[in-house]
C-alpha cells in the first residue's frame, strides 16, 4: 500500500481512496481539526448507490467465516474492485495505543460486478494461521475481541492523485463508492468474586459491598446495577453506577441480606450476576454460632475474665451502655432463659 500511494511522509492519511489527502498532523486535536473538514468533503462526493455489508462469526483459533454483500440499488451494471481488510484492533505489537486498526491482509483483493438492482454476495474462510506479515509471524494468535473488518468498495475510473503538494509524489487514486467496518461485542464478564463472600455469616453492619467484572472488548466502559434488599429478589437500589462497590448504609443486625450486580457495557449487552446473600450477626450471639444460648454468656464472662473467647462484635453490648461486662452476660442469659422483660437492645 506504500507503494500504491506513493507515501510522501508518516503520518499521512488517504481519505477516500485518495480523493483528499492530509499529511503530518502533529497531535490528536490537530489531526481532529485536519481531518473532520476532509471526511465531510468525502461524504457529500457523489457515489453510486451500493450498500454495503460485512460481517463475520468466529470459529476459533484465529479462524473466522466473513461473509460479504453488495446490493447495488442503481439501474445500471455496476463494476468497481473489493477490497476487505482483516485487521487488529489494537496492535498485537505494541504499535501505538488502542484503536489503531493496524492491517493484516486481505480477506477479498478482487474486481467485482454487481447487476442492475442485484446482489453480490460471497463468504470466506480466514484463517490467521494460514496469513503472515512477511517476516515469518503469522496471525495465529489473532482473538476475537481483537478483530476488526473493513471492507470498501473502489470505483474504476482513475483520477491523478498527489500523495504531497502537486505535482510531487503522484499516485493513481480510485474513489471508494461504499464502505462498512464490523467487529463482535461480547458482554461484560458476569460478576463474580463477591465481598461478602456469598453465604458469609456475621458480617460487619457497617460492610460495603464489593465484587469483580469487567469487558474482553477494549475500551469498553462497564456500569452496574445494584439490587439489594431483604428479599431473595431484592429491588433495584442504584443503577448505571461505574464503582465497583456499593456503601448499603448500616445494616441491621441478624437478618439476611440478598444483592446481585447487572454489569452493562457501552453497547447496552449485560451480565448478570447471581443472587448472593450475607447474614449479620445476631444480638447477643456473642459466639458467633448463629443462635443464642448458654455459651454466649458464658463467651462474654471468660472474656471480661481475661479468658479468651471469640467474640462477634456488634452483639455483646446488649443493654447499650457503651462496654462489654457482666451486665450484658446476665442480660443474654436471662433472655435466653425465657425471663421476661429482658430485651436485647444492640444499639441498633
Ligand atoms: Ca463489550
Ligand atoms: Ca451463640
Ligand atoms: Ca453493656
Amino acid at each position: 500500500m506504500i507503494n500504491e500511494y506513493n507515501l510522501y511522509a508518516v503520518p499521512a492519511v488517504f481519505f477516500d481512496g485518495g480523493y483528499q489527502v492530509d499529511v503530518g498532523a502533529g497531535s490528536i486535536p490537530g489531526a481532529e481539526a485536519e481531518y473532520r473538514p476532509l471526511i465531510e468533503v468525502c461524504g457529500s462526493r457523489p457515489v453510486p448507490d451500493l450498500d454495503l455489508g460485512i460481517s463475520f462469526t468466529w470459529l476459533g483459533d484465529a479462524s473466522m467465516n466473513i461473509q460479504v454483500e453488495i446490493q447495488n440499488n442503481d439501474t445500471s451494471m455496476y463494476e468497481g474492485y473489493l477490497r476487505v481488510y482483516v485487521c487488529e484492533i489494537r496492535s498485537s505489537l505494541g504499535w501505538g495505543t488502542y484503536f489503531n486498526f493496524p492491517f493484516l491482509d486481505y480477506a477479498w483483493d478482487e474486481s467485482v460486478y454487481v447487476e442492475a438492482g442485484g446482489m453480490w454476495q460471497d463468504s470466506t474462510i480466514w484463517d490467521g494461521n494460514d496469513h503472515n506479515d512477511g517476516h515469518g509471524h503469522d496471525f495465529g494468535n489473532l482473538t476475537l475481541e481483537n478483530t476488526t473488518i473493513i471492507a470498501a468498495v473502489f470505483n474504476p475510473e482513475w483520477h491523478q492523485g498527489y500523495a504531497y503538494t502537486p505535482p510531487q509524489n503522484p499516485f493513481d487514486a480510485y474513489y471508494v463508492d461504499a464502505a462498512a467496518a464490523v467487529w463482535i461485542n461480547s458482554p461484560p464478564y458476569t460478576p463474580n468474586d463477591p465481598t461478602p463472600e456469598d453465604g458469609a455469616v456475621n458480617v460487619n453492619i457497617d460492610a460495603n459491598l464489593e465484587w469483580s467484572s469487567g469487558d474482553i472488548n477494549l475500551g469498553d466502559t462497564i456500569r452496574y446495577d445494584v439490587y439489594f434488599g431483604t428479599s431473595d429478589t431484592p429491588p433495584l437500589a442504584v443503577s448505571g453506577q461505574f464503582d465497583s462497590t456499593y456503601d448499603p448504609g448500616t445494616l441491621e443486625l441478624g437478618i439476611t441480606y440478598y444483592w446481585q450486580i447487572v454489569a452493562w457495557d457501552i453497547h447496552d449487552t449485560s451480565s448478570t450476576g447471581p443472587v448472593w446473600s450475607f447474614t449479620t450477626p445476631l444480638c447477643g450471639d456473642v459466639n458467633g454460632s448463629g443462635t443464642l444460648d448458654l455459651s454466649d454468656p458464658i463467651c462474654l464472662s471468660m472474656n471480661y475474665l481475661g479468658r479468651y473467647c471469640q467474640f462477634v462484635t456488634q452483639t455483646t453490648d446488649v443493654n447499650c451502655d457503651g462496654t462489654y461486662d457482666l451486665a450484658d452476660a446476665l442480660l443474654i442469659a436471662k433472655s435466653y432463659l425465657g425471663i421476661p422483660g429482658f430485651v436485647l437492645d444492640c444499639c441498633d
